[in-house]
Order: structure tokens, then C-alpha cells, then sequence
């Protein structure tokens, strides 16, 4: 038996979806999708079967740590694969864009992005980048293997950001992967917190909600501000038992920490590798995973930029309940 079971996806009904889309707003979703979210919600409701509604409400509650919708929609439009974040000037990708947008609704989520982030885009491209436009490294660093993370390690809990004087408002509640290619089928991999906490000691669960790390920023985020002295774990935040945040590379026991968090940290990083579930996001695959609760990361893409190599569209998602600060002058799903 696998050591973690695959929640069961939901895969849509072509004539349902066809019908549910001819009611998708005909704009672009990167502009209003905090506007439209009802009529996003209410097109994406149709779109679904009552025991896919089932599926989403066990999602939203955290019965589930992620959730693929497998639209499996028409493509074929797509221009070639971008070779940057930006958002393309196309529409062909907007009607999957909608029922993301949607789904994310339905599972009681609204868009969100910051403004350190590629520029607060709502949508950015997960693409293999050009080496005369990156460098060697950062080329490399976009096709190669990522190990296990959760996103925005660095920004806040909700709880944290709740108690005040936090500069950056609480990192994604949601990750959103959407698939427009991959013709190698390259797998997110993805692993359960719940599961890999189960190998530490009462001790060592202790030392990683107490203030013994150092958590660095993301690549992505530009911002400077390491957060210095500060827990891992949290069983304080809203739906969940257990919210982590973690990174192989960037998060690291703080100087003094007690042995517990260093040990804590190692065996964590160690029941890791044998939980992780291969997930291919393929054309027309929606991912929601509930960022604090699962560990992801990916395998390699495989060589080769642009033409028809690998490309995800990621959003971010906060629960309904969840605040931040709003980025001034920026659209409404825009923070800082
Ligand atoms: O490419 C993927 O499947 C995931 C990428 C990812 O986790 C990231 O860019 O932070
Ligand atoms: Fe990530």
C-alpha cells in the first residue's frame, strides 16, 4: 500500500464544461478576478457534478490536502510556451484562467498575489528560462529538480499577522498550479505535513513552534526581510490543525536554538522523501493545495525553452477569513 493515499481527483463532464464556460467573463482573468469571482463561482458551480461539489466542500475543509480538477479543455490556441512570469497578451488561456478562478470560490478561496512578487501578477508562468536572458544559474535553477517547499515561507501566519506589526501580510493559504503543457509529464510532487510530523518526537514538535529558526525569503519575493527567531509550526491557524512553513534551503535553525530544532528540522526533512505523491499537471489541470499543509516541490522539466517545453500558470489563494495588507494603488487581489 502507498504511504500516502492520492485524494481522488475530479475530472469534468466535456458537454457540462463547454456550457458552464459560455457564461465565463470574456476578459482577461489577471485584471478583475476579485470582481468576478461571483460570476467566476457561479460558472464553475455548473461545470461540476453534485459529487464534484462533495469533493470541493472536503477540500475546503481540509479533509483534503489538495484537489485536481482535470478540465481537459481545448488548448490548442495556446501560442509558444512564454520565457518569463508575465502573463502572455493571449486570450487562449483565459477560460481555464475563469475556472480557476472559480473553482478557487467554490472552495471558499479568493485570488490574491504581492506586490514583490513578479510585479503582483495574478497569474505568473512556471517556465524554463533562457540563459542569455537569466544566466547560466538562474537557467538552470528553472528546469532543474525543486525540492520540497511551501511558498512565501518567509511571510507571516495568519495568526502572527492577526497580532499585528507585520510588514508582508500572511504567505498564500492556497497554492494554484495550472497545466497549459507538459509534454514530458513532469511531476509537482507533493507530501503531506500531517505525515511527516508523525516521525518527531512531542519534543521536537515543541522546538519547531517555538522561536528557533531563521526563515529567508523566496527567490521570487523581493523583499530583504529575513524572519529571524521564529517558529516553523503553528496549530493556531483557522481550519487546520498543523500549519508549517519550510524550505530545504532557506529556512535554518536560528544561533542558540536548542539541539530539539536542529534535530527537529533533519527528521522532518527525512520523512519527507518517502511521502511525496508524483502529480503530472497536465493540459488543462487544476492543482489546489492548501500551502501549509503540504510540502511541494517537483522533478526536473527537461531540457529546451519556449516551442512546446513545460508550462504552468500559479496563483495564490487566501481563505475567506484570512487578511493582509492591501498593496495602495494596486488592484484589489494585490498586497504587500
Ligand atoms: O513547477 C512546479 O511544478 C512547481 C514549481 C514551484 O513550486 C515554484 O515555482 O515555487
Ligand atoms: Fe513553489
Amino acid at each position: 500500500m502507498p504511504a500516502v493515499e492520492t485524494p481522488q481527483g475530479i475530472v469534468l463532464e466535456p458537454g457540462r464544461l463547454a456550457a458552464a464556460l459560455a457564461t465565463a467573463p470574456d476578459e482577461d482573468p489577471c485584471i478583475r478576478p476579485i470582481e468576478l469571482r461571483d460570476r467566476a463561482r457561479a460558472m464553475a458551480g455548473t461545470a461540476l457534478a453534485s459529487e464534484d461539489m462533495t469533493s470541493v466542500r472536503h477540500f475546503a475543509h481540509g479533509l483534503e490536502p489538495w484537489l485536481v480538477v482535470r478540465a481537459g479543455m481545448d488548448l490548442s490556441r495556446l501560442p509558444p510556451t512564454p520565457l518569463d512570469f508575465p502573463p502572455v497578451q493571449n486570450d487562449a488561456w483565459w477560460p481555464l484562467g475563469w475556472l480557476t478562478v472559480g473553482l478557487m470560490a467554490l472552495a471558499g478561496a479568493r485570488l490574491v498575489s504581492y506586490a514583490c512578487e513578479n510585479g503582483g501578477d495574478a497569474f505568473v508562468n512556471l517556465v524554463a528560462r533562457p540563459e542569455e536572458d537569466v544566466g547560466a544559474g538562474p537557467a538552470e535553477r528553472s528546469r532543474k529538480a525543486m525540492r520540497g517547499h511551501t511558498d512565501g515561507a518567509s511571510f507571516p501566519f495568519p495568526s502572527e499577522f492577526a497580532a499585528g506589526d507585520e510588514v508582508h501580510s500572511p504567505a498564500p493559504d492556497l497554492l494554484v498550479l495550472v497545466g497549459l503543457r507538459n509534454p514530458e509529464g513532469t511531476p509537482t510532487r507533493l507530501a503531506p505535513v500531517s505525515l511527516a510530523l508523525k516521525n518527531l518526537t512531542d519534543e521536537e514538535l515543541w522546538a519547531m513552534e517555538g522561536p528557533w529558526f531563521d526563515i529567508a525569503p523566496q527567490a521570487t519575493f523581493d523583499t530583504d526581510r529575513v524572519r529571524v527567531g521564529a517558529p516553523i509550526l503553528s496549530r493556531r491557524e483557522p481550519r487546520h490543525g498543523l500549519s508549517m512553513r519550510f524550505s530545504h534551503g532557506r529556512v535554518a535553525p536560528s544561533h542558540g536554538a536548542p539541539a530539539a530544532a536542529g534535530i527537529a528540522l533533519r527528521r522532518f526533512k527525512e520523512a519527507l522523501a518517502d511521502l511525496y505523491v508524483e502529480v503530472p499537471i497536465g493540459p488543462g489541470d487544476v492543482c489546489l493545495i492548501h500551502n501549509r499543509q503540504v510540502i511541494h516541490g517537483r522533478a526536473a522539466t527537461g531540457p529546451g525553452v519556449g516551442g512546446t517545453t513545460r508550462w504552468l500558470l500559479r496563483t495564490y489563494g487566501w481563505m475567506d477569513g484570512t487578511l493582509g495588507h492591501r498593496q495602495p494603488g494596486g488592484p484589489p487581489h494585490c498586497h504587500r
